[in-house]
């Protein structure tokens, strides 16, 4: 216990040295495809110590003058931070947000230390990293006193290496996560969402060979429903090492050379390939073979394209029966991560007949995009540029970009993710096209095989919507949220509307919907009732039909959700009650309203 309790109060210390969040987003080293790999995992409970005054840190010598350490009676100075103590600190369990597990952190955003302990026997030739699934906002990990890396941005994954670090035996882990919102961050201050802090997803180790595949990639050569052509990139590989590619199911094997940057190229003609599609998700094993290292996989083969306003799957012009959701967990609400979190979110989407979802506002857990490759949900996919964030800081740029690489480096290989959104419900300004145009160059960049999009929110004239948006010239699918009937006029007056497409490309209706507490029953013009919302979702059916260049929509929302800015005693008691299902998993009317009317689309 003792030197249990010295060890972390060094760690704290240690951890003291550094600046909290280095002032660019680091690059970490980020693995694709984690869950084919053995993991030795780090979920459980961790020790955690809530520090809103930033005292872990140590002494600030901006602020240690004026208060904080240099008056702290029981501060050391130059000594360890003598009042911590992890050993006798409460838990946490990780994966999961701190709000919804300790009511003493429900309203809780700041810095908050977590600890654990963890064997390892290091072998040779072999690199360790801690995955983590997710930590929101910002991390700084330290493994045995020392810093291993820092991430921000708190919906993606990261790798800290430990190698040489992680020692034979015992050894022990520290994670400062922070929540703050702050203006230049992604997103913003402002979000319709609850700000769940901490390691929200499953943390393990994970040990690679010396030369390791980092990433991979492999689809659909453009233009073509029957070859297949990608990538494997070998960390650490000279030029020249040899990558195996094999496809059983196709009776196909394929060798190729790493070149000097570690990459080694494959095309070849897949014969008698069945296409991925939400009728037949049919996902083929990929094994590929660098060195020593093995990774599986299973992939499935499309291809997503827009042709004049139409979306076409697999060549033919698609309807995206879709629905929103957040990253909330069913029942319980707070953060989602497991796997049956997301076969009941997405089994409602089912039941629903959807066939795409929009995974709203940040990149969810990537359980669920593995899920929806399996049953066939086509997914949008975006980042949480929100609101009004600060379009001029190139720092805010480059979180924004960042998040946008590692949403893209972790889910370019599932078929079922056909669209990437830059934004959503971005305040038009020439900063703020400046700013989403580099996203999209650099989304391009990185995946030139997928559709872009955003959700935009537009002007009316009267009763006339014109979707002109200069964001749109950017874009190859138009999202527009709208919320006539709920935030603008009366549900009987929704079919009134009408919408022009001087782009003329697809557009989605990203979002519509309207708030009903479940089990609150009245006529049908009384707001949140069930009655009023499914009166919203009838008369926006009328609207839409009617809308010759619409190839989808993504009601708002499957499921309540959790967010501060909806107070309403009695009614909302802090959740967003536009979901089709409550929090406890209540269907409303609303919910059999759109099962009904995607059913008759089918047909
Ligand atoms: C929106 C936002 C979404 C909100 C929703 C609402 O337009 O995109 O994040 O939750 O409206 O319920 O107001």
């Amino acid at each position: 216990m003792v030197v249990m309790f010295r060890l972390h109060v060094f760690c704290l210390a240690m951890a003291a040295a550094f600046i909290p969040f280095a002032a660019h987003a680091q690059q970490a080293t980020l693995l694709v495809d984690v869950d084919h790999r053995p993991q030795i995992s780090l979920d459980g409970p961790w020790h955690y110590i809530p520090d809103p005054y930033r005292e872990g840190w140590g002494p600030n010598p901006d602020h240690a003058s004026l208060h904080g350490y240099a008056a702290n009676a029981h501060y050391v100075p130059g000594g360890p931070l003598i009042q911590y103590d992890f050993a006798r600190s409460p838990t946490l369990n990780v994966p999961g947000d701190w709000n919804s597990q300790k009511d003493s952190l429900f309203y809780y955003e700041g810095l908050l230390w977590y600890q654990r302990d963890f064997t390892y026997h290091p072998k040779p030739h072999t690199h360790v990293f801690i995955h983590f699934g997710a930590a929101n906002y910002a991390a700084s990990i330290f493994v045995n006193g020392q810093h291993v890396c820092d991430h921000e941005g708190g919906y993606t994954p990261f790798d800290c290496e430990i190698s040489g670090i992680a020692k034979d035996g015992e050894n022990f882990i520290v994670a400062a996560v922070d929540n703050t919102r702050a203006v230049e961050r992604v997103p913003t201050v402002r979000l319709d969402w609850w700000n769940y802090g901490g390691l929200t997803r499953p943390v393990s180790l994970i040990e690679v060979p010396d030369t390791y595949i980092d990433d991979y990639s492999l689809q659909l050569e453009r233009g073509t429903q029957d070859r297949l052509e990608g990538y494997v990139h070998v960390a650490g590989a000279d030029a020249g090492t040899q990558v195996t590619l094999g496809i059983p199911g196709l009776h196909i094997e394929k060798e190729a050379v790493t070149d000097t940057n570690g990459r080694a190229s494959f095309s070849f003609a897949a014969a008698g390939l069945a296409l991925w599609s939400p009728e037949h998700p049919r996902l083929y094993a990929v094994a590929l073979h660098a060195g020593s290292d093995r990774l599986n996989d299973e992939i499935g083969f499309r291809t997503i394209e827009v042709q004049g306003d139409r979306i076409r799957l697999n060549g033919k012009p698609v309807f995206l029966r879709g629905i929103s959701f957040h990253d909330e967990a069913p029942f319980r609400s707070g953060r989602a991560w497991s796997d049956k979190d997301a076969s009941t979110l997405l089994g409602w989407a089912q039941e629903l007949h959807c066939n795409f979802v929009r995974m709203a506002h940040y990149p969810h857990t990537e359980n669920e995009y593995r899920l929806a490759d399996k049953l066939g949900l086509m997914v949008w996919s975006e980042i949480p540029v929100y609101w009004g964030i600060d379009w001029t800081s190139p720092r805010t740029l480059e979180v924004a970009k960042h998040q946008l690489w590692e949403m893209i480096r972790r889910d370019h290989n599932h078929a079922a993710v056909i669209l990437w959104s830059m934004s959503n419900e971005t305040p038009e300004s020439p900063e703020r096209n400046a700013f989403i145009h580099e996203l999209v160059v650099e989304a391009r960049r990185e995946d030139p095989t997928r559709l872009i999009t955003s959700a935009i929110v537009t002007h009316f004239k009267g009763t006339t919507a014109t979707l002109d948006d200069p964001l749109g010239q950017d874009l190859d699918v138009l999202g527009y949220n709208e919320y006539i009937g709920w935030y603008m006029g009366d549900a009987k007056t929704i079919p009134d509307y009408t919408w022009q497409n001087p782009m003329g490309k697809p557009v989605i209706m990203s979002e519509f919907g309207a708030d009903a507490k479940a089990g609150l029953h009245g006529p049908a013009t009384d707001k949140f009732t069930e009655e009023y919302q499914d009166s919203v979702y009838r008369q926006q059916f009328q609207m839409l039909d009617k809308i010759p260049f619409l190839r989808g929509m993504t009601p708002w929302v499957l499921m309540d959700f959790r967010s501060p800015m909806r107070q309403l005693p009695g009614i909302q008691d802090n959740y967003n009650r536009k979901g089709l299902v409550s929090n406890k998993g209540e269907k409303k009317q609303a919910f059999n309203t759109l099962r009904d009317y995607y059913a008759k689309m089918q047909k």
